[in-house]
């Protein structure tokens, strides 16, 4: 048998760029990505097939402090990434907001380093948004904070926005791969089902558009999918999705004056919806409130956001 695998995990801090990473690793949208932490919510997995290797990597939630049941579980899908793994990547930002020093790394980062030396599992540094850095001596402070702390396999600065250093990073994963079947067929991207990808694609343009604390109070579930034909017997693919908010003041922010923002959410929606299908898109919006749904199991459990469960 000549075929080679490997499980790669994706940790870092929120917002340092995994799921950018995965996308750009993988060529396609796979996870959804936003300028406001913790936009992925649960552990996932995105799939590159390359003749006889196939690499399986796992994006995960950034770790952070837990504030509710939600953010408990998030933690968990982290810990759970960890499981049955080839090798960990850890992803910091290389224009961090706050200065970085071997003494001070982030305490998420602490904890995370910690726990993949614990498991003993092979690390590598991935150095992301290095096209925001100015001086080249920028990148060589952050790297000698890093890997004071820990023995990393290798070190890769990379821009997961322009490209820039990810075949590098590539080669170095390619060192994990284990003679082993391929758990996916070759055209998979992903282990999301289609129905939470779109939910996730709607998800991501409330956080888009929306201000800080809205989008994070938000959960995306749909009602009704199912595919007819229009007039000209082209395939429509029927989406019928509630955005659950919880507040009454969410709930009139999302519509927005005469459902403007619920429009705009729509239309950026349905544009994406559409190219991952290949086909026209209808799509229909409703907006409900469920009060302190981010503490409530049964709920976290219904908009599939257990990933443990
Ligand atoms: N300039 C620049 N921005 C980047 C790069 N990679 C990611 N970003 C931006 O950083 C922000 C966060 O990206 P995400 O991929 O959502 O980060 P994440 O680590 O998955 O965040 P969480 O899911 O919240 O943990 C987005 O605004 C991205 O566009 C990069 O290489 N360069
Ligand atoms: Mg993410």
């Amino acid at each position: 048998m000549s075929s080679k695998s490997a499980f790669i995990a994706l940790l870092g801090r929120a917002n340092v760029g995994k799921s950018s990473l995965l996308n750009s690793i993988i060529g396609t949208k796979v996870s959804i990505v936003s300028d406001k932490p913790q936009t992925t919510r649960t552990r996932i997995m995105g799939v590159l097939t390359e003749g006889e290797n196939q690499f399986v990597f796992i994006d995960t939630p950034g770790f952070h402090k837990p504030r509710n049941l939600l953010d408990d579980k998030m933690n968990k899908a982290i810990s759970s990434g960890l499981g049955d793994i080839n090798a960990a990547v850890l992803v910091v930002d290389a224009a961090p907001a706050f200065k970085i020093d071997a003494e001070n790394l982030p305490k998420a980062e602490t904890v995370l380093l910690e726990s993949i030396k614990s498991k003993n599992i092979p690390c590598v540094l991935a150095v992301n948004k290095i096209d925001l850095l100015d001086k080249k001596e920028e990148l060589f402070d952050i790297i000698t904070a890093y890997t004071a702390n820990f023995e990393f396999e290798a070190v890769v600065p990379l821009s997961a926005k322009t490209g820039d250093g990810v075949d590098i990073f590539k080669t170095e994963i390619s060192k994990f791969l284990k003679p082993s079947p391929h758990y996916f067929s070759e055209d998979d991207f992903t282990d999301q089902p289609e129905k939470t990808f779109v939910c996730e694609i709607i998800r991501e343009k409330l956080l888009m558009l929306l201000s800080k604390e809205v989008p994070h109070g938000i959960a995306v579930d749909i009602e009704r999918f199912f595919e007819t034909d229009n007039k000209s017997g082209e395939p429509i693919v029927n989406v019928e999705a509630v955005i659950y908010c919880e507040r009454d003041s969410h709930k009139v922010i999302v519509i927005g004056k005469g459902g403007n923002m619920l429009k705009r959410v729509g239309t950026l929606a349905r544009g994406d919806i559409e190219k991952f299908f290949g086909t026209k898109v209808s799509l229909k919006l409703w907006v409900k409130v469920k009060e302190n749904w981010r503490n409530r199991e049964g709920l976290i459990r219904s908009f599939g956001l257990d990933s443990l469960s």
